[in-house]
């Protein structure tokens, strides 16, 4: 099962990347980053069914950091919630795939997300509904780390404290990285896991790219009953290119010829791979 999952982030990290190039541009190392995290929750624990996307009870999972939109775009795709060629279609005119998600157009996404800090909120919100309508699927929400330096977030985190949602499980993707430098040489959020815990949350720490790291704490939750859980994940920006892991000037960037040629080859793919989806 763990070669499996990791077989399959690195099948996502290769659709990832083509689908970015052939939409021209995108964020390509923040979507690197939440491979391992994207395969574990769809293919081992969220309860969502690809025929039937909106069913009233099935697990939620909302990219707060939507503008790795097209890794969500990826791994639904793989999952089945509809065809992988739509994928070549991203960010072009009249495509469903936006540079962000909507859920309005697209199967499988369950919030619009893309401006920081609006999606863990909302996702707060459907983990209170669901407590009140006595239902027992789970809210997912995956956070950047510098997402998590907008003051909603820590709203939101409060909100689930106090109403007790132990259905609610956060993932901060601790990449260490905003859009343009570290966090700690912009608003340093350490130590973050004793942040969340101060504010009524259970933490558990893992390396984000191990997928039986990150599959072992998923099992345990809720951590506490009664708490909302936080999964801190442990990650490297861009991890799976040699050249953009840890180097800030790759947020949104596009490769040029030497340079594709490297990703091409660090992703273990063909020029000849590029000309499909
Ligand atoms: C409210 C808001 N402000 C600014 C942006 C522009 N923006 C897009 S990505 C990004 C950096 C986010 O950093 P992080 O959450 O750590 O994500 P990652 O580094 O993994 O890409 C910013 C500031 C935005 N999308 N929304």
């Amino acid at each position: 099962m763990t070669n499996e999952l990791a077989q399959r982030a690195q099948e996502l990290r290769q659709l990832i990347f083509k689908t970015i190039y052939w939409a021209g541009g995108g964020h390509i190392p923040s979507s690197l980053s939440i491979a391992e995290i994207l395969v574990v929750l769809y293919f081992r624990f969220l309860r969502v069914d690809p025929q039937d996307p909106h069913a009233q009870d099935r697990d939620r999972f909302i990219l707060s950091k939507g503008h790795a939109g097209v890794a969500l775009f990826s791994v639904l795709a793989m999952k089945g919630f509809f065809d992988r060629k739509l994928l070549a279609s991203a960010c072009h005119l009249g495509s469903p795939l936006g540079g962000h998600p909507d859920m309005v157009k697209v199967p499988g996404v369950d919030a619009s997300t893309g401006s920081l800090g609006h999606g863990f909120p909302y996702g707060a919100g459907i983990a209170f509904a669901g407590k009140q309508d006595q239902k027992d699927y789970k809210v997912y929400c995956l956070l950047g780390d510098g997402e998590c330096q907008e003051g909603s977030v820590w709203e939101a985190a409060i909100f689930a404290a106090q109403h007790k949602l132990d259905n609610l499980v956060a993932i901060t993707d601790y990449n260490k990285l905003q859009a343009i430098d570290f966090l700690d040489n912009v608003g340093s959020l350490s130590p973050l896991a004793d942040k969340w815990k101060a504010f009524g949350w259970e933490v558990v720490e893992v390396n984000g790219h191990d997928t039986e790291d990150i599959s072992c704490a998923l099992k345990k939750v809720p951590f506490k009953k009664g708490k909302p859980s936080m999964v801190i994940a442990h990650t490297v920006k861009g991890k799976g290119i040699s050249f953009m892991e840890n180097a800030p000037i790759w947020h949104y960037r596009m490769p040029n010829t030497e340079e594709l040629k490297i990703a091409l080859k660090d992703l273990q793919l063909s020029e000849e791979d590029l000309k499909s989806l």
